[in-house]
Formats: C-alpha cells, sequence, structure tokens
C-alpha cells in the first residue's frame, strides 16, 4: 500500500507512535511518506519505503500567522498525486484532520478520486485544545468527515464522544511499544555513571507541560530520600522545567536530580531505571509508560484517563489520585525497601507491556487501511 502518514515530528507521544507505525509499515513493505513540517524525530533510520515531504510554509509581511494548514493541505495534495496515495493517515486532530479533508475534497474534484482519510485521536487535540471553543466546529466537522476515526485507548474514545457530537463509530487502536527495543540489559558503566553508589533510580519523561504535574515529581523523589538515596532522572524538557528546578532547590534535592534534556537513548536509560513517575493530570494513555514497562521499569502514575488500562494497580505498578503525592511517595518507598517485591513487578510490567507489543498492533492498522482501500488492490 502507498501510505500518507501526517504527524507533529516533535517529541510528543502521538509523534513518536505515528513515526513508529510508519517504520513499522515500512518493514512490512509499505511504502510510507510522511508530510510535516520537520524530519521526525524518530525517523532516524535509512529505508528505501520511507519517503519525507517538508511542508514548506512561506512567509510575507502581511502573515502574523503564516497559513501553516493551507500549506500543509497543498502538500497533501502534491503527494497523494505524484505518488498515488492509497490512503492518509493522519495522527493528532488539529489542524491535520482539517487539512485532510481539504485535500480530499481538492483530489476528488481534480481527478474525481475519494482519497480515504483515517484521522487517529491522541489526547490533548481532545480534551485540552479541542474542546476550547475556538476550535471546536472545525474539529467535530472534520472528525465527522473522516473516513475512519480510530482513539488510542477506551478512555479516549469515551471522551470524545462526551465532547463532541461525533456522529461515526470510533474505533480504539491502542498505543504500542517495540518490546524487542526496550528490553535491554543495563550498561553497567552507564549505571555507575547515574547511580555511582547503588542509589534507586527514578525517572520521569515528558514534554513538561502543565499537564504532566513534574513538581509532584520532585516532591516524590524529597519523600524518597528521607528513607533512602536516590537519583531521579528528567527526560525531557518544556515550560515547567524551570519550576521542577526552583522547587528541587527549595527541597534540597536538585543535586539528586540530572535534568539530561531530550533522549533518544530511551532504552538505555531505562534499562538503568526502577521505577517511572507519571503523575499527569490527564494522560489518554501514557505512551511513555507503557515504554518503561517494556523495559522492566514500575510505573507509579495517577489514575486519570486512560492510565489504568496499562498500569494495573498492584500489579505493574501503583495509580493515586491526580495530586495524591502522599500515596506515590509511600508506595515507592515500600517498593524500593522490598527487592523481592520490585523484582516481581518489573517482571509483569514487562508481560503486560508485551500485550501492546507492536507486532499485535500493527496489523490492526493493516486491517483498518484494508477497510477503507480503493476497491483495486492496494498492496
Ligand atoms: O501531551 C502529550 O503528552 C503529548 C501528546 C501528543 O499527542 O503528542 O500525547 C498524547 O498522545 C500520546 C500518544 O498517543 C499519549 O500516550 C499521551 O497520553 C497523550 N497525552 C495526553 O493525553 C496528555
Amino acid at each position: 500500500m502507498r501510505i500518507g502518514i501526517v504527524c507533529y515530528p516533535t517529541f510528543g507521544g502521538s509523534g513518536v507512535l505515528a513515526t513508529e507505525l510508519g517504520k513499522a509499515l515500512a518493514d512490512k513493505g509499505h511504502k510510507v511518506h510522511f508530510i510535516t513540517y520537520q524530519q521526525p524525530v524518530r525517523l532516524n533510520v535509512f529505508n528505501t519505503n520511507i519517503f519525507y515531504h517538508e511542508v514548506r510554509v512561506p512567509t510575507y509581511p502581511l502573515f502574523d500567522y503564516p497559513p501553516y494548514e493551507v500549506a500543509l493541505a497543498s502538500t497533501m495534495v502534491d503527494v497523494i498525486m505524484n505518488y498515488d496515495l492509497d490512503l492518509l493517515h493522519v495522527h493528532y486532530a488539529i489542524p491535520h484532520a482539517s487539512a485532510a479533508y481539504m485535500a480530499k475534497q481538492i483530489v476528488l474534484n481534480k481527478t474525481g478520486r475519494n482519497v480515504p482519510v483515517i484521522t487517529t485521536l491522541h489526547g490533548t487535540d481532545i480534551t485540552l485544545v479541542g474542546r476550547d471553543k475556538t476550535y471546536e466546529p472545525v474539529v467535530t466537522f472534520s472528525i465527522n468527515e473522516s473516513d475512519a476515526i480510530t482513539a488510542v485507548s477506551e478512555n479516549l474514545k469515551t471522551e470524545t464522544y462526551k465532547s463532541f457530537a461525533i456522529k461515526k463509530e470510533i474505533e480504539v487502536i491502542t498505543n504500542f511499544v517495540d518490546v524487542s527495543r526496550f528490553n535491554k540489559k543495563p550498561i553497567d558503566a552507564f549505571k555507575k555513571v547515574i547511580a555511582p553508589n547503588g542509589e534507586k533510580v527514578l525517572i520521569h519523561a515528558s514534554n513538561f507541560r502543565k499537564v504532566k504535574r513534574v513538581g509532584d515529581v520532585v516532591k516524590v523523589l524529597a519523600e524518597v530520600k528521607k528513607y533512602m538515596p536516590a537519583k531521579l532522572l528528567m527526560v525531557g524538557d518544556g515550560p515547567e522545567r524551570p519550576m521542577a528546578e526552583e522547587l528541587a532547590r527549595e527541597l534540597g534535592v536538585i543535586d539528586s536530580i540530572s535534568f539530561v534534556g531530550k533522549q533518544e537513548q530511551m532504552e538505555e536509560i531505562l534499562a538503568v531505571s526502577d521505577i517511572f513517575l507519571l503523575p499527569s493530570e490527564y494522560e489518554s494513555f501514557g505512551l511513555a509508560a507503557l515504554e518503561a514497562m517494556a523495559a522492566r521499569v514500575v510505573v507509579i502514575s495517577t489514575n486519570a484517563g486512560g492510565l489504568s488500562e496499562i498500569n494495573i494497580q498492584g500489579e505493574t505498578g501503583f495509580l493515586a489520585n491526580v495530586g495524591d503525592v502522599a500515596a506515590m511517595s509511600d508506595f515507592a518507598i515500600a517498593l524500593l525497601k522490598n527487592e523481592e517485591r520490585l523484582e516481581i513487578m518489573k517482571e509483569k510490567a514487562y508481560k503486560k507491556a508485551l500485550e501492546f507489543d507492536i507486532k499485535n498492533i500493527v496489523p490492526q492498522y493493516e486491517k483498518l487501511y484494508n477497510r477503507y482501500c480503493r476497491m483495486t488492490p492496494c498492496i
């Protein structure tokens, strides 16, 4: 099949998922065309089945806001027509679903061909940004106009029906992880650098936006450190980072934290970690937590959104109410004191991650594509 994938190229979960999906489809022989404004961060492989089309947004003194959506739709039209795409799969509704609708209509008008558009909803496109009155009518319209709609968790499907007048079936195809990539033995030298005295290692990875509550991560570390030596790795970057650093100084734990910025080799960092902290106010799914589980890291998270669909209370980790730092800290301390239980839970986290292995989920997308593909065979 010839598939167009549209996503954000940044470190966000939707871009990571879309890129990993595209790479997996290319490995299976499909021709995959990424359409976005920058090379996606995880698109770091050479594969003759992968194509990248950059959306250029020409500026003009008149434009305070260069019209990205118009440039994106025009690039989609260009790629659909020149590479004879069988379908477009857009990740994150805003503005990808509406741009895809526009591109579809233009191609229909020019050639009479009806190119299927599949929209995958990821999270904040529905729960935060999309609900804003400024965007809502366009989001509702373009989701309804998509040929197929998928959501990355049952929770996100429910939230979408609650917030938008969606008239179509939303299919849940969960996020996935390439377990073989994360199933790594810790590198001793690396562990020594991070925890030179055998300290326990806590880790958090996100885009440090308000919804992630990174302050709670720092507070948990401060509590844990009252009982045992521990280190915290803060992976990623974003608007809440200065606040997290300031809080760490106030609580006297700054020397136990490494802010390591955006990292591509997550599997190596996770391999030396014990507990992944995700105290988010909302997570449609929590892809970062799933990657941690695939690396045998126990997850302590909130019970918000779809997190309980991957993190199982008392089995793969622990779930607390949003903001309940005391409960998250108590659990971390009890677990880190009990080596045997820690090892059992690490193994259970890994087993749970296997359910979401890339090998199980990618065929679900292929099945969906086949349903909407042109009547002429697409493979
Ligand atoms: O807000 C983020 O965490 C980034 C955002 C994105 O779309 O890039 O992540 C959302 O999509 C991820 C991939 O499907 C999910 O794993 C995250 O849970 C979701 N984030 C939220 O719902 C806050």
